[in-house]
């Protein structure tokens, strides 16, 4: 059976998560603590720290570069899920890569600022060191200071998501396509906290975010069988 190695409120794990949910196949998931990835460094052979990874069977997948999506993809084609049909290749490589850093960038953050709701008491001080090492000493409490300016940061960087949505159910398609999943995970990490919600303003992103929620590939698939 598949395994995917996480911390649940990680933007990148809650992408696969999602992948995994909608495939319909079983899979288990095994959280490590943020501040230790001991797990990861002995099932990788030394090889990666980062998270998410998959074990399935004897293989071990992880990413290999910043704007790799190897897991993505060895799911995609494992459980023949037409997340990334060849004409979609190039358009979707720009898109995640604006995914993964334009909104990931600020959803983050506005994630962190309820950390200690979030982290477990236990992973606190290896997060407070890792966020405080990497972005300066007092970064949580001036993310909590920007929070407003970094909300409406957001909503104006989701603007192309809602107009790519004015004339089809998913951002690229008539049906989800990888970056439809790797939109709504960066999101769930953005909403993990509990404390926000989607734009208002969005409301076809919204509505896109619900779909995205239920949705599932046998379903799609049955749907297709009927439309050919
Ligand atoms: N491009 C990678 C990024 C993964 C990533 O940045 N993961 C974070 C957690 S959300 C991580 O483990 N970073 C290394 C660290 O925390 O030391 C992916 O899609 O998996």
């Amino acid at each position: 059976m598949i395994e995917l190695i996480q911390f649940a409120w990680s933007p990148f794990c809650l992408v696969q998560h999602h992948i995994l949910e909608f495939s319909g196949a079983r899979f288990t998931t095994t959280d490590i603590p943020s501040g230790d990835r001991s797990l990861v460094w002995r099932l990788t052979r030394k090889r990666y720290y980062g998270v998410p990874i998959i074990r399935d069977g004897k293989s071990v997948i992880f990413e290999v570069g910043e704007d790799t999506q190897v897991i993505a993809k060895y799911l995609d084609t494992k459980l023949q899920l037409g997340l990334f049909p060849w004409g979609l290749e190039g358009v979707q490589s720009i898109l995640w890569q604006y995914i993964e850093n334009q909104i990931e960038g600020i959803g983050f953050k506005l994630n962190d600022i309820y950390w200690q709701e979030v982290v477990p008491p236990s992973d606190q001080l290896a997060f407070l060191r890792y966020k405080e090492r990497k972005f300066g000493r007092g970064c949580l409490d001036q993310w909590r200071a920007q929070q407003k300016d970094l909300l409406s940061q957001m909503e104006q960087r989701l603007v192309p998501f809602e107009e790519m949505l004015l004339d089809k159910p998913f951002l690229l398609d008539q049906r989800p396509r990888f970056v439809d999943f790797d939109l709504y995970g960066i999101l769930a990490n953005f909403l993990y906290s509990g404390h926000y919600r989607l734009p208002a303003a969005h409301t076809r992103l919204r509505k896109w975010h619900r779909r995205m929620t239920r949705i599932q590939v046998k379903s799609l698939h049955r749907e297709e069988e009927l439309h050919s």
